[in-house]
């Protein structure tokens, strides 16, 4: 269809859900009426190639991917849909001719926060690859209803308040009333005759609702089904465990709070019940769906690792391996010690975390309570895993069960999410089940999609990169490379730097929207954005801050580079160390900021609630991007993959995909600093090894006793007494073993911004070098390497 007749079309039916689904006429609408009315006219062009999908999967049967996540931080999805459909200037258009302003309608969409942070964003971006690439694949989550909190500061400190995505309808979504599941939770368990039956004591319905997941030119859509859950009245309860099945009750308060909200702690297992019970719902629900959609056209479920391959987005849904157990021997009649390899040969673990206090353990009173089966079940695996290997590692251990271990011993495949972290899950964590299983863990580094991260957030670079190299590059990043022979053209350069302009004062007009500060585009952006915990250092950034305000004050005539320095992030609502960082960050930016002898030189903001839709707007929009944890504890990063690919340089450790990136950017296009993670474990050992520091160090001992003495907190000037405190007696982290040499770093980046041409050189480089970091590859690594997935679409 031509163009034209497309927007013809594309406005008539804008009209006709303005007026039939939303009961409004032009004259009466709002933003939202709009935003609607568009979103659904989309919706229904994106159904046809999604039942396309559906019906080639189940004609060749061929085997799925089944990706289960407790977070999918999927953002907006108006424009996302509008772009894989190639519509957005239809669209665009289309709004124009109703007077409306696409922009402002697409801003109109509330983020779907289904995630924390790195992890639920990764997930996201796996849905847009295996959609891309025509893999035939289900992500698997819950539906929550509050998504994570809105972040507020009232004077400087955060406070949170709910989110809200579905008080507004949801028109991504499709509810599937008659795919319901009963999970069931408590009760007992007798075992007559080598047959176990469960009797639990509470039990909810898990209800599907159903979201397209598009990929880039529409060639292929896929099913995101997210769980909810409702209470189990009125629901065929024989259906359920072949009639065995006795419900003692079927509290309502229990549906009413499982899939109510997202749990916003990624930094200690808290061992809560309800966050047990939200992962033993959504993955039950989840597993017997899949073994319902196998039974539909294949009878012996022996054969299921032929046809489903169950990933595991960390050890959060990784209850599935005795649930599929539960499940085959149980209700199908299957031995159990042949389940445990069938389930086995399903099932893969990726690990995204070496913190240990990250690392999900239950108390075993807690766990056999309220999932007496398959406590049961996991101490046969155990058992098992004793037996075949002669080891002494143990599941349960020390009152604990242990979901790391249980992962690991019921996967294939165990992987890392960059080579560093990989080589250190080998070392540490899993070290020992490494020693029994030595082929089991592999690599397959992070990726981020490049339509979200290039293509529709940085309009700009797009249009650029379209009219050098062509248009195959959005699902073919390795083209990017092309880009590299212009690095050196003034007429390039000048396009490039044109570029990052327009899309910096993108940045300052929306800024300049929610805070009174006046921003020079010329100035470098200086961001770091990601949620806040003490490995990844935003102190140290704004230590560095302070010493670069002081060495100003003193020196005030030297022509000194002029740095914004933006922070992003949430900290989890009982990480108090985190929220105090928080509170910091904003008593000193308070302080600088209202400096008029330093101003020109040096500004530092912290806008409220970063979320993926503001993330769209900084990544864009930076000069330079801050990657600067303690080596050896960010597993991977992408924020650092989004930075690069849109043309910042990286100030960064030799820590997570970091290493990567640096190999594929160059080494003399990234800045380095730090130590090591071999150096930082050395440093641990040394005795008062930050006290040292300190005194070895002028400007960092100044700015800590500016922070100690109340600088930056006249009204309260014992504020930070307790952090400066940390920071001499127990700097776990080494913010001061590796802040002389960030600094020093820092003012390396100061020069070299200074040169304009040089410093657009060393962006265009990182952007022509970054195609290795699209997520399309990691996902063609998985299905390789793990899945034995194929693509399912002819080009
Ligand atoms: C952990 C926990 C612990 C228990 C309670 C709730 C909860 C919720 C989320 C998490 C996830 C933390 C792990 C995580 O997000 N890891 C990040 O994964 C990214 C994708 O692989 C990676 O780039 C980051 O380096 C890594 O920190």
């Amino acid at each position: 269809m031509n163009t034209k007749i497309f927007q013809i079309k594309l406005k008539q039916e804008v009209l006709r859900h303005l007026k039939y689904s939303l009961g409004k006429d032009q004259g009466h609408a709002t933003p939202y009426d709009w935003r609607m009315s568009l979103s659904l006219a989309l919706r229904d062009i994106v159904v046809d190639p999604w039942f396309d999908s559906t019906r080639k999967t189940y004609d060749s049967n061929a085997k799925r991917v089944y990706y289960l996540s407790m977070e999918f931080l999927i953002g907006r999805l108006i424009e996302d849909v509008a772009i894989n459909l190639g519509f957005e200037d239809v669209a665009r258009e289309t709004m124009r001719e109703f007077g409306q302003d696409y922009d402002a309608i697409v801003a109109n969409e509330p983020d779907a926060a289904l995630g924390n942070g790195g992890l639920g964003r990764l997930a996201a971006c796996f849905l847009d690859s295996l959609a891309t690439l025509g893999i035939p694949a289900h992500g698997y989550g819950i539906r929550y209803e509050h998504g994570l909190f809105e972040q507020h500061f009232e004077n400087g400190a955060q406070v949170e308040t709910a989110e809200g995505w579905l008080a507004q309808r949801n028109v991504w979504e499709f509810e599937r009333p008659e795919v319901a599941y009963i999970i069931a939770f408590g009760g007992h368990v007798s075992e007559t005759d080598g047959r176990a039956v469960w009797y639990p004591a509470e039990t909810v319905k898990a209800q599907a609702y159903d979201a397209p997941a598009l990929g880039w030119q529409a060639r292929w859509c896929n099913t995101l089904r997210l769980w909810s859950a409702k209470p189990t009245r009125a629901f065929d309860l024989e259906s359920f465990n072949r009639g065995d099945f006795l419900a003692a009750s079927a509290p309502e308060a229990l549906a009413r709070t499982i899939s109510r909200v997202l749990y916003p702690d990624d930094t200690t297992d808290t061992g809560k019940e309800l966050r047990l019970k939200q992962e033993y719902f959504f993955t039950s629900a989840s597993i017997q769906d899949l073994i319902r959609r196998y039974r539909s056209t294949n009878d012996d479920l022996r054969d299921l690792p032929k046809k489903a391959a169950i990933q595991l987005n960390d050890t959060h849904p990784a209850i599935a391996g005795p649930e599929l157990v539960r499940l085959l021997t149980d209700i199908h009649g299957i031995e159990i010690h042949e389940s445990i390899d069938i389930a086995r040969k399903c099932l893969g673990y990726t690990n995204h975390t070496l913190l240990p206090e990250a690392l999900e353990r239950w108390p075993e009173h807690l766990f056999a309570r309220i999932l007496p089966r398959h406590y049961r079940i996991i101490e046969i695996i155990q058992d098992q895993h004793l037996k075949d290997t002669g080891s002494d590692i143990r599941i349960i251990k020390d009152g604990n069960v242990n979901m790391g271990e249980l992962a690991f011993i019921m996967a294939t495949h165990v992987n890392g999410v960059s080579a560093l972290h990989t080589e250190l899950v080998k070392e540490t964590v899993f070290g020992d089940l490494h020693k029994v299983y030595p082929k089991r863990i592999i690599n397959e580094t992070n990726g981020i999609t490049p339509r979200r991260w290039l293509y529709d957030c940085n309009k700009p670079l797009r249009n650029l990169i379209n009219s050098t190299i062509g248009i195959e590059w959005p699902d073919d990043l390795e083209q990017l490379e092309r880009l590299a022979p212009y690095a050196d053209d003034a007429a390039f350069q000048e396009e490039f730097h044109k570029a990052k302009l327009e899309n910096k004062r993108r940045f300052i007009n929306w800024l300049s929207d929610i805070r009174d500060i006046q921003i020079d585009p010329n100035a470098m952006l200086d961001i770091q954005v990601k949620r806040i915990h003490e490995y990844k250092r935003q102190l140290m950034n704004l230590i560095e801050a302070v010493a670069y305000w002081n060495e100003i004050k003193e020196n005030p005539t030297k022509d000194w580079t002029p740095r914004v320095k933006v922070f992003g992030g949430k900290a989890a609502p009982g990480y108090e160390v985190a929220k105090k960082i928080i509170h910091l960050i904003n008593d000193v930016a308070t302080v600088i900021n209202n400096d008029s002898a330093t101003k020109d030189y040096l500004q530092i903001v912290f806008p409220e609630n970063y979320n993926v839709s503001m993330a769209e707007i900084l990544m864009p929009a930076a000069d330079l991007s801050e990657q600067i944890s303690t080596a050896g504890k960010e597993a991977s990063g992408t924020g650092n993959m989004k930075f690069a690919l849109n043309g910042a340089l990286t100030i960064g450790t030799l820590d997570g995909a970091n290493v990567e990136i640096r190999d594929h950017v160059g080494a003399e296009n990234f800045f380095l600093f730090g130590l090591t993670a071999e150096e930082v474990e050395e440093r641990r050992h040394q005795p008062e090894y930050s006290r040292r520091a300190i005194e070895a160090s002028p400007r960092l001992y100044r700015v800590l006793n500016q922070i100690a003495s109340g600088v930056f907190s006249p009204d309260e000037p014992h504020r930070y007494g307790s952090i400066v405190q940390m920071m001499y007696e127990s700097d776990y982290f080494l913010v001061t073993c590796d802040f002389d040499d960030y600094f020093d770093t820092q003012r390396k980046v100061d020069k070299a911004y200074l040169d304009t041409k040089e410093w657009t050189r060393k962006t265009i480089l990182n952007t022509a070098n970054m195609g290795w970091f699209s997520s399309d590859r990691t996902i063609k690594g998985y299905a390789k390497d793990i899945w034995g997935a194929k693509s399912l679409y002819e080009r």
